[in-house]
């Protein structure tokens, strides 16, 4: 193994339910739009990443919570709006990351630190944006942590988004490896898709939006990656006996 790409919302830290989704939902406000996201909503919504390709899943999907608001607007003036949109959702969510409310999930940063002092190489494979990324890691462990992950694959990298390959193929190209040096550390089937799609190892860790996914394809399924005091649950048929994932784990899947 010589490196580990890790995916962020849902993985890093649970920043969907309570992170996005009410960052969108301010934004919905902010632009006079009577739109609002529910938990329960957002977790059909989750099917679509990538927050833009999201709203317009949702108009697609939901016209009669859509309303009339985009009525009449052609294709490039609806881009256009979705875009406006996005744009504050994002200001609106890195300001909320900046309150500090979301930490990341359990045995995370004792992950990255093992990684890091083993000297692995690190990078991210996200369909978020860039913003978000130093925003979470700004307020949470903090950006020399960043520093660490030399390649960042995000939405400005790959546009077409998970569960398509490309963000994974683009981190792989930067690291100058191939997909059998690399673990991927993901949360939903999207992720999983994208990462198998690029012929990478992958451990998932489910969350409450993701549970009943389909993991069938992951070579690793466990609620959390476990810390000394938390132990982890092993949700897939082997290793059933670890109590955290840790390096040596993750160079064993990949063997
Ligand atoms: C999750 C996503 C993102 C976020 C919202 O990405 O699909 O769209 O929900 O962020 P991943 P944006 O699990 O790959 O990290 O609004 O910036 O898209
Ligand atoms: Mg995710």
């Amino acid at each position: 193994m010589k490196a580990v790409i890790f995916d962020v919302d849902g993985t890093l830290a649970d920043t969907e339910r309570d992170g996005h989704r009410p960052a969108f939902n301010q934004a919905f406000q902010a632009f006079n739009l009577n739109w609002h996201w529910s938990v329960e909503l957002y977790g059909d919504l989750l099917k679509v990443t990538g927050g833009q390709e999201r709203m317009h899943y949702f108009i697609q999907q939901y016209p009669e919570l859509a309303g009339k608001a985009t009525d009449g607007m052609n294709e490039t003036e609806l881009s256009d709006f979705l875009s406006n949109i996005h744009q504050t959702k994002t200001r609106l969510y890195t300001d909320m990351m900046a309150q500090g409310h979301i930490p990341l999930r359990t045995g995370i940063e004792r992950l990255i630190n093992e990684l890091h002092a083993k000297g692995l190489r690190l990078a991210i494979a996200t369909t978020t944006t860039t913003r978000n990324i130093t925003a979470l890691f700004e307020h949470t462990v903090g950006l020399d942590v960043l520093n660490w992950f030399e390649v960042i694959g995000a939405a400005e990298q790959a546009p077409i988004k998970k569960p398509a390959p490309d963000v994974y193929f683009y981190v792989l190209q930067q690291l100058n490896l191939s997909p059998q040096d690399c673990i991927a550390l993901e949360d939903s089937a999207n992720g999983l898709k994208a990462a198998k799609a690029a012929g990478l190892t992958t451990v998932i860790t489910t969350n409450a939006y993701t549970a009943q996914e389909d993991f069938s394809a992951a070579d690793l399924v466990v609620d959390h990656l476990g810390d000394p005091n938390v132990p982890c649950h092993v949700l897939s048929n082997q290793f059933k006996a670890i109590n955290r994932v840790d390096a040596k784990l993750l160079s064993q899947l990949i063997q």
